[in-house]
């Protein structure tokens, strides 16, 4: 790879037997279910990408895909096409395309993308619990540090927009 050019990974075909998987060996279930998360650009400004993905993997989890790239207003208006006409749209937008964020296809078992938003906590980290993502390590609502797709349809949709082709 050049340098300047975008670090994009991929993870295709069977899944490895040889990579240690907690979550699936203790299961015995292949992952079956894929959903779209974004270390926003909070995240990655704070050095937190590590920290996040850290605890999908703990969880069980495996990235699939990742890209660590700049959102232009076109893509996060796709993303965010449900949130058109809300007050908080346009922050919304400007937030997400400030710096680049990373980009993630995360796989495990049916219901992984609600597993994901539990490890995520709730919107607004000024209520989310210790223990989540955004009770840990988060103050402010729009900088959450993390988006997952919110159901088995959101995170079809997400996936093609970001990495057409995998959902
Ligand atoms: P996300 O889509 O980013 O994963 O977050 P979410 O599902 O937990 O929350 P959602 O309702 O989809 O809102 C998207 C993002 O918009 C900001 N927000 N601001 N000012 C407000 O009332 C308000 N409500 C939502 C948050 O940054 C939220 O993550
Ligand atoms: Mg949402």
């Amino acid at each position: 790879m050049s340098l300047g050019q975008p670090a994009r990974l991929f993870a295709e075909g069977p899944e490895p037997s040889h990579i240690a998987q907690p979550g699936r060996l203790a299961l015995g279930s292949p992952p079956v279910e894929r959903t779209l998360v974004i270390c926003k650009p909070d995240a990655v400004e704070r050095g937190l990408i590590g920290e996040i993905i850290s605890r999908l993997e703990r969880k069980g989890l495996r990235i699939v895909a990742a890209e660590l790239r700049a959102i232009d207003e076109d893509t996060a208006s796709r993303h965010y096409a449900e949130h058109l006409g809300k007050s908080f749209y346009d922050d919304l937008v400007r937030f997400i395309c400030r710096s680049p964020a990373m980009v993630m296809v995360v796989a495990g078992p049916e219901g992984t993308w609600k597993v994901v938003r539990t490890l995520m906590g709730p919107t607004n980290p000024a209520e989310a619990p210790p223990g989540t993502i955004r009770g840990d390590l988060a103050v402010e609502l729009t900088e959450n540090l993390i988006h997952g797709s919110d159901g088995p349809e959101s995170a079809a949709r997400e996936i093609e927009i970001f990495f057409p082709g995998l959902a």
